[in-house]
């Protein structure tokens, strides 16, 4: 389409007029953001037709991700550089006078998910058309993805996010493959050449139209696609309130995650399951049959791959069609569906783990409840042999049982394969969460180490690097990332490593003149950059590194001498809704920071930063510019995390717990690499089974403690109120679950060891090395080699 600068800037040119019916001058920035989006996708096209052609006329196996969340933040610099036509492109804008770093901040994120299981879906995305195979996504187009965070006198507040206001470019909408799926209504039996059969009648039904969008591989022909579905009114019946029915269907995609506190969210919540995986499996069974024609053996086609628990329903679905409408003998059916299905589990909090009380289950779904009632039936009948009398293990493991149905035991037995994210979390699954399970299936668990993207957390997150990196060891790296190691071979060389300083310098410089413009904050960039970003939650602890501030705040007071590297400490989080816990950690986090930062006595060498409206595009610009990672979940809880990878490839050091893929990162860089601290997750999980463990002690026999706490609550903190008695009540009256007081002695001392460890620059310049050096284990690549291989058996 265009072969060089000049090739571009004129069909640049030309597509804006005929967009927009302006001449370049009269343009926004918004229009050459949309031109050039167009463009690129038109771009796309040419290979993206060619690939689904391909799929559609090989019989290789295809696999598809089904996720309720994909976090994939802006696309635009991803698809430039994928296609090997950034450069290009940035220099013909610069030649027009535009400025590509402008243009980008016109991309909403699409911010389709809250966290780690959503952005590991968009990264495994990547890796799948990066590594040339045949996987695709499917999700939901929400209109609104995740809130929008303001915070208002330190108090989270939530706005409608909107992504689609202005339109989305990189997404083509595909009515004429509209599916309807139907909720609610009656199943009525009939019989057929004397056989039981079953229908589904006064449904309502909607209409699920889906919206694809391309994903480009790094540097290849291929481009795979996500599939994102979003509902719309069905054909009207006569009868039915259409207002009200035009509502409640457009509510089904309107949100992530409603407010589910209530029935009618948490129905909602169903429907948008339910919704997801029907459409999805049509979309599936429909590509299969153009390839196949019969539906005996989809399981040697095609993998369907269950991203948590949320698409479990695609397996009594698939059930479902097998049976009513394709007239498969139940056996027959379970063979091909407990053989399509691969579950990956991605926690063990059991708050986290999914159950659905029948009452609102069976009248929204009626078909759908019939058959896991069945396979509960037929699961139950089959523990009952293995285990003759064992009622309390057969209720344990029962699919339905105490008026739930439960997503993680439907998963597990519908499928062949289920996944850990990290070794420590799998064992973890296999030795408690899901032992039962792994005694009878000892064969399905599998452990598979999260991974990131590098092409976008290190290749076009942190360019700086890239060119280091590759003026070193050359660029084959980029192709195997494994090929990083080679940069030990620069360990002693002085002056690589202070190239590697500047370039730290330099996004560290960049972050705190962002920080500067948003927060009104100054910051010093040759301080250390301690960065804590993540979803708020009691178990990242994001309330033992807050703590920690005010220790280091109080000792300053008490000795204005103190000698500390100075530090500034940046945080970056949102918290659920209405999980008020967390709210009252970012109301503290910023009653702390009005204390500290403008304290005479501390001199700024303490500055603690709150950035806003944590997402994927603001991780981009802070993870570079870190110094230190925190990742400091109580051990056991964070079943992998994906951040700490992230820092790690931008050369931060862990400093960190021996939780989830923490354990991981320590294996690849070495003990002097990393600095661990607290309880492990044994002593974590035997304090759990024995007690033994009394917050209070900790509260009466360390003054440190003694004194932060009681500030939470006697008036010393500016504007605290009563806000923050339930963060003390929870530490001390309700024994402080998370181990917060208990972890806190080691996390001092872990924090003394590595700002000493900072003043040696040297030493801290090749410890960052070493992080950059070792990373490459973690890059998605590598992650979806394993699924490809072990569990999917694609090419
Ligand atoms: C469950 C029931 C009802 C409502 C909501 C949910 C729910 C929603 C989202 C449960 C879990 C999630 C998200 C979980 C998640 O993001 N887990 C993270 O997954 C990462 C990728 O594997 C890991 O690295 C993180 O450790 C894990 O916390």
């Amino acid at each position: 389409m265009f072969s060089d600068k000049n090739e571009f800037k004129q069909g640049f040119l030309q597509k804006l007029e005929r967009m927009y019916g302006k001449t370049f001058p009269e343009s926004t920035v918004q229009d050459q953001y949309f031109t050039l989006g167009q463009m690129i996708r038109e771009y796309i096209s040419t290979n993206w037709i060619q690939t689904n052609e391909q799929y559609r006329f090989s019989d290789s196996k295809q696999v598809y991700y089904l996720s309720i969340e994909f976090l994939l933040g802006r696309l635009l610099r991803q698809n430039l550089m994928n296609l090997g036509i950034y450069d290009v492109v940035q220099e013909g804008l610069n030649d027009l006078g535009i400025d590509f770093p402008e243009i980008e901040e016109v991309e909403h994120d699409a911010g389709l998910g809250n966290g780690g299981l959503g952005r590991l879906a968009a990264c495994f995305l990547d890796s799948l058309a990066s590594l040339n195979l045949p996987g695709h996504g499917y999700g939901i187009r929400y209109k609104h993805g995740l809130f929008e965070q303001k915070i208002v006198n330190g108090f989270q507040m939530e706005l409608p996010e909107q992504w689609l206001r202005h339109g989305h470019v990189w997404e083509v909408k595909k009515p004429d493959l509209a599916v309807e799926i139907p909720f609610w209504g009656k199943v009525e039996s009939y019989m057929e050449e004397g056989k039981m059969k079953f229908r589904h009648i006064h449904a309502e039904v909607v209409s699920a139209v889906p919206y694809d969008m391309p994903i480009v591989g790094y540097k290849t022909s291929t481009v795979n696609t996500l599939r994102m579905w979003s509902a719309e009114p069905a054909a009207y019946k006569a009868g039915r309130d259409l207002m009200k029915y035009k509502r409640e269907t457009e509510a089904i995609t309107e949100f992530l995650y409603p407010d589910d506190t209530h029935d009618e969210g948490k129905i909602l919540r169903l429907k948008q399951q339910y919704f997801l995986v029907s459409a999805s499996l049509r979309s599936i069974i429909g590509s299969y049959l153009y390839r196949f024609g019969d539906l005996h053996e989809l399981h040697k086609h095609v993998a369907i791959h269950i991203n948590d628990t949320h698409p479990v329903l695609a397996i009594p679905e698939l059930m479902r069609i097998l049976v009513d409408e394709y007239e498969f003998e139940w056996e027959q059916a379970w063979t091909v569906t407990k053989n399509t299905f691969a579950y990956t589990n991605h926690t063990t909090l059991s708050e986290a783990l999914e159950k659905w009380p029948i009452r609102i289950f069976q009248p929204l779904l009626p078909r759908i409840y019939m058959i896991i009632d069945e396979l509960n039936e037929r699961f139950c009948k089959e523990l009952w042999n293995e285990y003759p009398g064992d009622w309390k293990r057969i209720e344990e493991m029962a699919i339905i049982s105490h008026g739930q149905v439960k997503m993680a035991h439907l998963a597990i037995v519908g499928s062949y394969s289920v996944n850990g994210v990290a070794k420590i979390h799998t064992e973890i699954l296999k030795q408690r969460e899901m032992n039962l399970f792994y005694q009878y299936y000892p064969t399905k668990f599998n452990s598979k180490t999260n991974g990131i993207t590098h092409r976008r957390w290190l290749l076009n997150a942190n360019p700086a690097l890239t060119e280091l990196i590759t003026s070193a060891i050359g660029k084959e790296w980029v192709h195997t990332p494994s090929n990083l190691q080679q940069l030990t071979k620069f360990s002693d060389d002085a002056a690589f490593l202070e190239k590697l300083y500047e370039v730290k310098q330099k996004n560290k410089q960049r972050l705190a003149d962002r920080i500067f413009k948003q927060n009104g904050i100054k910051v010093d960039p040759h301080s250390i950059f301690d960065i804590q970003v993540k979803r708020l939650h009691a178990y990242k602890r994001q309330l033992l590194n807050v703590l920690h501030i005010l220790y280091l705040y109080n000792r300053c007071q008490e000795d204005p001498n103190y000698d500390f590297p100075p530090r500034t400490f940046i945080f970056g989080a949102k918290a659920s809704p209405g999980y008020f816990y967390a709210k009252k950690i970012i109301k503290l986090l910023h009653t702390i920071a009005d204390l500290v930062n403008n304290d005479p006595i501390v001199n700024g060498r303490i500055k603690l930063v709150f950035l806003e409206n944590y997402r994927v595009s603001l991780a981009e610009e802070i993870i570079p510019a870190a110094d230190i990672s925190e990742q400091i979940s109580t051990a056991s809880k964070e079943a992998s995390g994906t951040g700490n990878m992230k820092f790690m490839m931008n050369g931060a050091v862990t400093l960190g717990t021996l939780d989830g893929a923490n354990i991981e990162i320590l294996e690849q860089v070495g003990p002097e690499n990393i600095f661990i601290f607290g309880l492990n997750a044994q002593e974590v999980m035997k304090y759990q089974q024995n007690g033994g463990y009394y917050s209070m002690e900790y509260f009466h026999h360390d003054t440190r403690i003694k004194k932060a706490l009681t500030q939470l609550i006697d008036g010393t903190l500016p504007g605290a109120d009563d806000h923050f008695e339930t963060i003390y009540d929870s530490l001390l009256a309700e024994n402080d679950q998370f181990f917060v007081l208990r972890d806190f002695d080691s996390y001092v001392r872990i924090h003394e060891a590595a700002g000493n460890a900072y003043k040696r620059r040297d030493d801290w310049n090749q410890m960052c090395l070493n992080n950059i050096a070792y990373s490459g284990y973690f890059s998605s690549d590598r992650t979806i080699t394993e699924y490809a291989e072990d569990i999917w058996k694609i090419k």
